[in-house]
């Protein structure tokens, strides 16, 4: 009698911790899950630089009016490959949806393509310059080689409108000034917290040396000129063929 209850012990003991082990298992498995995503290619850059007219323009081959969207647009499975094109709102109080989504999946963003309006006048590209600031932040200190990333300097068939390589340098030299501006702030501030020195280690990564270069950056940027109203986007569309 004593025998059998010992054994029945032990066969509710043995039961109980296959069972738990199994629970284990599929919730671990489910958590991995949700960490993976859809490869993706982000469209993001300030409002009205056409960023819903390109998204437009390479799903449907055409180009239309566009509607101001509070949400991120999504097309799936672009061109037949398993890959997603999300075009972000450039507002600056929808860029978190943005930052959000490559803080969690920067890994799985094959590129990011930033639109400009090339006929801002340069003198105006500080607050571009700091979107910009933003974005890198994020993007080199989440994966190892950090994000490729397209400077689509659009609406290029425009006769005010500046070469991209104007463009590029403009950034450049005001990104270094806008991590000058954010070190200076954060160096006033005497309190050492935790936060303010992740903040101050993340544009360390930036910039390295006292200059900022994009060149010197983990993922890769280039500027090309393109007109999506004209569509004149074969630059644009090469750079996001080599991501495929
Ligand atoms: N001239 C010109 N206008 C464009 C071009 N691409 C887009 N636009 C216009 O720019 C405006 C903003 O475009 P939209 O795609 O909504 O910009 P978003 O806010 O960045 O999504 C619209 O009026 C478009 O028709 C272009 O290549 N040239
Ligand atoms: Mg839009």
């Amino acid at each position: 009698m004593l025998g059998s209850t010992i054994i029945i012990a032990c066969l509710l003991v043995i039961v109980t911790t296959i069972a738990l082990v199994a629970v284990q298992k599929a919730s671990s498995k489910t958590r991995i899950k949700q960490r993976s995503y859809q490869p993706s290619i982000v469209i993001a850059g300030p409002q009205n630089s056409g960023k819903t007219s390109l998204l437009t323009l390479l799903t449907t081959d055409s180009m239309r009016p566009t509607v101001v969207s509070q949400e991120p647009l999504s097309a799936a499975n672009y061109d037949g490959f398993n890959i997603a094109l999300v075009d972000f709102p450039g507002h600056v109080k929808l860029r978190y949806k943005l930052f959000e989504y490559l803080k969690t999946r920067a890994k799985f963003v094959k590129g990011l393509i930033f639109m400009i309006d090339s006929t801002t006048d340069p003198r105006n590209l500080t607050s571009t310059a700091e979107f910009l600031v933003d974005v890198l932040s994020i993007t080199e200190s989440s994966c190892e080689n950090g994000v490729d990333i397209l400077i689509a300097c659009n609406k290029s068939e425009l006769f005010t409108a500046r070469p991209s390589s104007k463009i590029r340098d403009v950034l450049e030299s005001e990104i270094q000034k806008v991590i000058g501006r954010r070190k200076k702030s954060l160096n006033e501030v005497k309190r050492r917290v935790n936060e303010e020195q992740d903040a101050e280690n993340v544009l360390d990564v930036l910039q390295s040396s006292h200059e900022f270069k994009f060149a010197r950056l983990e993922g890769s940027v280039v500027a090309f000129e393109g007109s999506v109203s004209k569509k004149n986007i074969s630059k644009w569309r090469q750079w996001i063929d080599e991501k495929l």
